[in-house]
């Protein structure tokens, strides 16, 4: 199984992250994806690429022009108009219901209102570098697609930062392009056959369930913490089904708190049967492994053992199957638990 990986990810290195009211070190940072990296290369069976470089086109068939835009600019514009910052984050929001009776907001054109409008919270800032890595990650998921397109039955993609949270038109919770998203679309079009994202991180992924909740060609089928607790908080319900022709395409299965082994396995495997009912030509597997029993931001009980298991179960599926990263937050197990998810899904 190949791994499709770029040093751009050091690019996004970000020191400071505001969350639960607090200043802290930021829980996705550089170290996660080159412990990764060390893990997997060490084992010495998964051959090492980098990726090819896809432009813009494929990120703007996914995102608005005007998100893509702002990026490649903003760090830059923000320094201009406001002094030196190591890493930017927005102090204002855009709400729809600011404007309630009126016209819906547009892009403001200040950089400081710009910030609010393409973000939605506080955890994900840009640095200097975040553009490159975030273009990097999009390339990383095109390529490890296209070696599955080509031929092979699994590939990795070490995509950083990562993408699920990021919707056709905001960025948020540490992702700034949708990379699963992009990597979807990019192969029903252009084989007009239908996918499945299978979403495994902890968090739901709001960005891409957005993305495809109107759309028959992507199956969206996603394990994540009950949003009753868990972040993004306004999103991931059982009753979010789809809509149009996505209607029943949409399948959310929100986590009991201190889900075991067992009890995340049985999800999963009804996950498996929707995923088979659905028919796709391939599978694309958003892999988070913040499930993990000790991970520090989320209250799941998923084992290292757990994830050998889940690797295994998804395989049964029998589908070409394009793994690309996302979350995972105990940096001391990340590598292994990827490692061993990887080993259970090419079945040694
Ligand atoms: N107090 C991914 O795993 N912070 N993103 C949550 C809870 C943001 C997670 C705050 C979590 C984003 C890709
Ligand atoms: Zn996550």
């Amino acid at each position: 199984m190949h791994v499709v990986y770029t040093p751009a990810h050091l690019r996004h290195d970000p020191h400071v992250e505001f969350e639960t009211s607090t200043a802290h070190s930021p829980f996705e940072h550089i170290g996660r994806a080159e412990t990764i990296r060390e893990t997997l290369q060490a084992d010495g069976s998964f051959p090492f690429r980098a990726p090819d470089e896809w432009g813009t086109a494929p990120i703007e068939a996914i995102h608005d022009p005007g998100l893509l835009r702002f990026l490649t600019t903003a760090w830059a514009e923000y320094q201009a108009a406001n002094g030196d910052h190591r890493e930017v984050t927005p102090d204002f929001f855009y709400s729809s219901d600011l404007r309630n009776k009126m016209s819906p907001p547009t892009e403001p054109p200040s950089i400081n209102g710009r910030m609010g409008y393409w973000c939605f919270e506080t955890t994900t800032p840009l640095t200097e570098g975040t553009y490159e890595a975030a273009r990097g990650a999009v390339d990383t998921a095109l390529t490890t697609t296209k070696l599955v397109l080509d031929g092979e039955r699994y590939a990795y993609g070490l995509c950083r930062p990562p993408g699920h949270h990021a919707t056709s038109r905001r960025y948020g919770g540490y992702c700034f392009f949708n990379n699963a998203a992009i990597a979807a679309h990019h192969v029903a079009a252009t084989t007009g056959t239908k996918v499945t994202i299978l979403d495994v991180d902890y968090h739901h992924g709001n960005g891409t369930q957005e993305i495809f909740y109107d759309r028959d060609d992507v199956q969206y089928v996603s394990l994540h913490g009950d949003p009753a607790r868990a972040y993004p908080y306004s999103i991931g319900y059982a009753d979010e089904t789809g809509t149009g022709r996505g209607l029943g395409l949409n399948l959310n299965m929100p986590m009991p708190l201190r889900a075991d082994d067992d009890t995340y396995l049985a999800g999963l495997a009804t996950a498996c049967d929707a995923i088979s009912a659905f028919g796709p030509s391939t599978l694309i597997v958003s892999l988070g492994l913040d499930t993990f029993f000790t991970d520090p931001i989320s209250d799941l009980a998923v084992t290292t053992d757990g994830f050998e298991r889940c690797g295994a179960l998804v395989a049964e599926l029998g589908l070409p199957t394009v793994v690309l990263q996302e979350g995972g937050y105990d940096v001391s197990a990340l590598g292994e638990n990827v490692r061993r998810w990887l080993v259970g899904l090419r079945g040694s």
